[in-house]
């Protein structure tokens, strides 16, 4: 695989879920006979039809195969137990992996030849769930799926698709890194187990016009978090058109040492939700990217058809591949954001108070429960300067794998903060442990050692290893500390040795911690310490080559404890000296360094003189001086809380954009006595800033992970204004409710951020809100409506699937005689779709509500029977169902025929995750305002309140 890669550009196929649509499948087909009793409805489910159709099935492969394609995709993306539960056939997830390969395998040898052999990829999917992002808003530490549970249903499918024999692993349309981080340890797992090795690709796809994964990772953030595996590629695929996924590919293709590939969908999703980028027009952006090498491998995602995959196969043949650039040195981390830390970084600050054994304060909190504020301790490091956060749960009152897990989880949920890497820091290696499996990010473990033999040390440092994360290693051995020279270097090299020769560990990951060891104690034995260490970082950066040094620095000074001041200059003379010894990181309290040069002369003198162990009596000197300085010391945090002093509606604007939820109550309280009735804080500074949000998110300038914290401060700040409205409403005496309004989130989809936000809005105008949650059946949504009596049905849905259920909604709320209005919402909805696809079929009023902050005005026009309103919409959507009737009659035969199967894919394949955020690079700056209509018209984002009256 790999000598062919270095020869030629190999091409991948297209789409399946787009080549299945056209044979109009009905429940019948996928059911075959074999699952024709099966209790649940399993149409949709493609991956099936690898066992009900495989006449089909073939007949695709085939097409792909005489089209070019090097590498044909078996049918298996959703052949994993957390997507076949759906359809309660978890039971054939090992048959369903095995013929999918099995099958695709017979046509795949058919057309094998010496000249041009042909390859099959088992395609792992990302699963319908994220392991690093809360599918609920109140709750941002509650996982719908573990680390755990993702490695036990990736190991199932791979050893199905291993037992069918494919070629290659394709790990697909990864939106969560953590996900396909479980994917690969699973993976690495069994082909230890099985004693065989395949190659391994890995396809990201960016949703965000920030350029960004769902989970909030930049694309170069998202490589290091892979690079430990051993690859035969890395690349993108799907949600962004070609067009669109330019620069990042670019960017990977610059620093990623695998072969890139890319398989973007036939450019972006239209109005109706399909994909119709033509075979020449995509061709073009592909030969571009052939053209300036940016890529090895090249194929088709949703959308594409053989017509695509033949142009791109003449295209690459005989083009030149790309060349892989060779590692980097540096030791590369990340969080949401990549960290370099190598010779050009100076040193990289490690901030310590997360650390309930460092600060007394943070252990307070996190006994007590306080996860906000204890957050908000990380928060501060990352802004005064910290480029790691360590975080320490090691207290004998707590349940510190409970704790690590709890705090990280929550952490990943404070962009701000989760955009450092973590450092891990225990004693105990089940908290280490626990601690690799909540973070997407390249973490790093602090620390083992060769404390309890070489057979513990190994053992744990592969698995870091099969984990992904960088290691810090201490100086100690089977007897015990170093303390002097000598021993220090000789663990340190003895380390190196076994992590480098036995366990396969890269040198770059490998960070000594020579030990900083604390003087001025009185102790005579302890006087050398600080210099036995600066001489020991010279060494191992002069022998152990590629490695890194790190140390606790504040360990230092805890002769001095109480002396604030003194111990932070103590710290920056001793980093002056370490970093100039080669010294690369260090754990500190980050912002709270004073600058080496502004340390008065007389006490700098005094403290070199002990850190370097100039005089014996060096520490008597500095007590005797420690007095004067005793109350000096500044604190940052000052700083940081400038923009308290703020006007209020700037302190409301500054914490919903940047997600700090800490001062709501407060803030909230002052409003009040400035604004009457509460409701208008509402309606006013809050939407103001939340418009802000929205904007910004358009514009790019903010990530998802981001908006979905904003949101959370904009439903603090309603909680707190909540007990006030209602007494208001009481007081006035006008306690009726304005109506009820049933939400739900249809049946296959879990998202609800904005049907959550859509309530909250509804509830402050004085309805009364019946929400059913998310993945919620049709016949739930009928027999509630009618029990409870509502005024309104509203249908909210994030992912494409969605469309069709909420279509079969609505034909059944006309089939049960519903009479109430329908509201539909959510980020692959739109217009369009409402007026083509729903409003036909249900007899009463279906409104589309481009954001949460119309539904009211919407569900107030529809229940005070406001006619002109119900007609002006049904008269809108008739004049949309029109011209689009027209646009597609006038459509040559065959496109016809694919927009069709475009407008209604339904797997996941064909299905980016989160459609309006796929938007890329899009500036509407640079497009025609037809494109930006079009752009407009499905950006429907659960938050589209960026576009609000900025555009035709
Ligand atoms: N090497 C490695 N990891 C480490 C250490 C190390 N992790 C823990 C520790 N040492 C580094 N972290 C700290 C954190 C805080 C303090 C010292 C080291 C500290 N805290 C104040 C004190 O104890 O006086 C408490 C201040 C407060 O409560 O606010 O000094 O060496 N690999």
């Amino acid at each position: 695989m790999t000598s062919l890669l270095l020869q030629k550009i190999l091409v991948l196929d297209g789409a399946m879920g787009t080549m299945i649509q056209p044979y109009g499948l009905t429940e019948p087909d996928f059911r075959g006979e074999r699952f024709a009793r099966h209790p649940v409805d399993v149409g949709g489910n493609n991956d099936l039809l690898s066992l009900t159709r495989p006449d089909l099935i073939r007949h695709i492969h085939e097409k792909y195969l005489q089209a070019g394609a090097d590498i044909i995709t078996a049918n298996t993306f959703n052949s994993n137990r957390l997507s076949q539960s759906d359809y309660q056939l978890e039971h054939l997830v090992g048959e369903l992996n095995r013929e999918g390969v099995a099958l695709a395998k017979s046509v795949a040898r058919k057309y094998s030849t010496p000249d041009k052999p042909r390859f099959v990829a088992g395609t792992l999917g990302p699963t319908g769930k994220s392991a690093s992002i809360s599918p609920d808003v109140n709750d941002p530490a509650y996982r719908a799926v573990t680390f755990d549970d993702l490695v036990e249903i990736y190991a199932e499918q791979a050893h199905g698709l291993i037992d069918g024999e494919a070629d290659i692993l394709l790990c697909e349309t990864v939106f969560d890194t953590l996900n396909v981080k479980a994917a690969l340890f699973a993976i690495e797992r069994v082909f230890t187990e099985r004693r065989l090795r395949l190659p391994v690709m890995v396809s990201a796809t960016i949703t965000d016009a920030a350029g960004r994964t769902l989970s909030g990772q930049t694309i170069d953030a998202f490589l290091c978090s892979v690079m430990h595996a051993d690859l035969l590629s890395i690349g993108l695929n799907c949600a962004l058109g070609a067009r669109q996924m330019r620069p990042y590919l670019e960017e990977l293709s610059r620093k990623a040492p695998f072969f890139v590939s890319v398989h973007p969908n036939a450019g972006l999703p239209n109005q109706a939700g399909g994909y119709d980028q033509s075979p020449d027009e995509m061709a073009e952006i592909i030969r571009d990217f052939i053209d300036r090498r940016f890529v090895n491998i090249v194929g088709g995602c949703c959308g594409t058809t053989p017509g695509h995959i033949e142009r791109f196969a003449r295209i690459a043949a005989g083009a030149k591949p790309r060349a892989v650039p060779p590692r980097s040195t540096a030791l590369l981390l990340s969080g949401l954001e990549p960290l370099t830390v190598d010779e050009s970084a100076n040193f990289t600050n490690i901030g310590e108070r997360c650390n309930v054994a460092g600060s007394k304060k943070f252990a307070r909190l996190i006994r007590e429960g306080k996860s906000d504020e204890a957050l908000a301790i990380a928060r501060m490091q990352a802004e005064t300067g910290a480029q790691i956060i360590d975080v320490n749960m090691d207290d004998a009152m707590l349940d510190a794998k409970a704790s690590m897990t709890a705090f990280l989880n929550l952490l990943a949920s404070e962009p701000d903060a989760a955009r450092l890497p973590v450092m891990i820091d225990s004693s105990k290696w089940d908290v280490l442990e626990a601690g690799l499996k909540c973070l997407q990010g390249k973490s790093v473990i602090n620390s083992i050692s060769l404390k309890e033999g070489e057979d513990a040390f190994l053992k744990k440092a592969t698995l870091i290893r099969r984990y992904g994360a960088a290691v810090v290693v201490m100086a100690f051995d089977e007897q015990g500390q170093a303390t002097d020279y000598d021993r220090r270097i000789d663990i340190c090299a003895r380390a190196y040795r076994i992590l480098t020769e036995e366990a396969g560990f890269p040198a770059t990951d490998i960070i000594f911690d020579p030990n900083i060891l604390t003087i001025g104690t009185g102790i005579k034995e302890h006087n050398n310490f600080a210099v036995d260490f600066l001489r020991a970082v010279r060494w191992i950066k002069a022998n152990l080559p590629h490695a890194r040094v790190s140390g606790g620095v504040s360990n230092l000074s805890f002769a001095f404890r109480g002396n604030n001041y003194l111990r932070e200059a103590m710290h920056s003379v001793f980093l002056y000296h370490a970093i100039r010894e080669g010294m690369d990181m260090g754990i500190v309290n980050a912002g709270l360094l004073p600058v080496y040069d502004d340390i008065p002369r007389k006490l700098r003198d005094a403290l070199e003189d002990l850190v370097l162990n100039r005089r014996p009596d060096a520490t008597e000197r500095l007590l005797d001086m420690a007095e004067e300085w005793k109350n000096s010391a500044v604190t940052v945090e000052h700083n940081i809380l400038q923009w308290r002093t703020l006007p209020l509606e700037e302190r409301i604007r500054h914490a919903l954009v940047k997600g700090i939820a800490d001062y709501m109550e407060t803030d909230m309280e002052e409003a009040r006595q400035c604004y009457s009735p509460s409701i208008s804080i509402i309606e006013g500074p809050l939407m103001n800033a939340i418009n802000e949000v929205g904007e910004l998110f358009g514009a790019g300038k903010m990530f998802l992970p981001q908006v979905v914290k904003s949101a959370r401060v904009m439903k603090r700040a309603v909680t707190c204004l909540q007990p006030f409205i209602e007494a208001e409403k009481a007081a006035s005496g006008n306690m009726k409710p304005a109506g009820k309004i049933l939400l739900a989130t249809v049946k296959g989809d879990v998202h609800d951020i904005g049907k959550n936000i859509v309530g909250v809005v509804l509830s402050c105008n004085n309805y009364e809100i019946i929400d059913l949650g998310v993945m919620v059946p049709c016949e739930k949504i009928i027999s509630a409506a009618r029990e409870q009596h509502v005024d309104i049905v509203a249908l909210s849905g994030l992912i494409t699937p969605s469309l069709d259920e909420m279509k079969h909604v609505a034909a059944e709320m006309e089939r049960g005689g519903l009479t109430q209005p329908l509201m539909i919402g959510g980020a692959t909805t739109s217009k369009v779709h409402t007026a083509i696809h729903l409003t036909p079929e249900y007899r009463y009023p279906v409104v589309h509500v481009k954001d949460a902050s119309r539904s009211v005005a919407v569900a107030n026009s529809l229940l005070t029977g406001n006619r002109d309103f119900v007609t002006q919409v049904r008269e809108e959507y008739r004049h949309i169902r029109e011209s689009y009737r027209q646009s597609s009659a006038s459509l040559p035969k065959l496109d016809i025929a694919r927009a069709r199967a475009n407008r209604l894919l339904i797997d996941w394949k064909a299905a980016p995750p989160v459609r309006p955020a796929s938007l890329g690079v899009w500036s509407w700056r640079n497009h025609s305002p037809d494109e930006i209509r079009k752009y407009i018209n499905w950006t429907f984002f659960f938050m589209a309140w960026q576009l609000k009256g900025k555009y035709p």
